[in-house]
């Protein structure tokens, strides 16, 4: 049942006609390089000044947190920014952070009745979290999620890189 609501792409995720894009963002939402700066050049200039007036109200976004903005230019109506963990050791909480960075955008995507949103995989680029370990975590907490919410209806992996979406193609078989 939950495994009806996922898919898994690959592709760029701004180009998505999906009720909110998940942004892979920093804890100053003031835009970056990966898909944070991909999201930002693609939504255009007002969407540095939504999360400027943000953090004006909130100071910064910390790791495994999520805020929500319109999508401004883009085709998705909403971006939920949100902030994965650097990946260290593995042993400095980030499988729960990185957890939390899923749950909490899914919790606002609830919060705002949205039907479909679409993920890129959170800190496997610039972050550096191991691609199957972090692919696992996003894979289950999705699952888990939509387990007991009927929102949102469905909810996209969108892989950038061929190897994530190999690891995703594996891990979604198996499950
Ligand atoms: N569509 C979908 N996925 C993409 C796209 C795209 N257009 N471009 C890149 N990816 P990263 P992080 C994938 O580095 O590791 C920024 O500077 C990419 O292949 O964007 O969470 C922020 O400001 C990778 O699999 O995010 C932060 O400082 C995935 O997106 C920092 O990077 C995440 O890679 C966040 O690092």
């Amino acid at each position: 049942m939950q495994k009806n609501r996922i898919e898994v792409i690959q592709g760029d995720i701004t180009k998505l006609k999906v009720d909110a894009i998940i942004n892979a963002a920093n804890s100053s939402l003031m835009g970056g390089g990966g898909v944070d700066g991909a999201i930002h050049r693609a939504a255009g200039p007002k969407l540095v000044e939504e999360c400027k007036k943000i953090i004006r109200e909130i100071g910064s976004c910390p790791a495994g947190e999520a805020v929500i903005t319109s999508g401004c230019d883009l085709v998705a109506k909403y971006v939920i920014h949100t902030v994965g963990p650097v990946y260290r050791s593995g042993k400095n909480k980030e499988p729960e952070l990185l957890a939390n960075a899923y749950k909490n955008s899914l919790r606002i995507a609830v919060e705002n009745n949205l039907k479909s949103i679409a993920f890129p995989n959170i800190s496997t680029g610039i972050y550096g979290y191991p691609k199957e370990d972090a692919a696992g975590i996003a894979i289950a907490t999705v699952k888990d999620f939509l387990k007991h919410n009927d929102l949102p209806e469905k909810v996209i992996f969108v892989c950038f890189d061929y190897e994530n979406y190999n690891i995703y193609n594996d891990i979604f078989n198996r499950i």
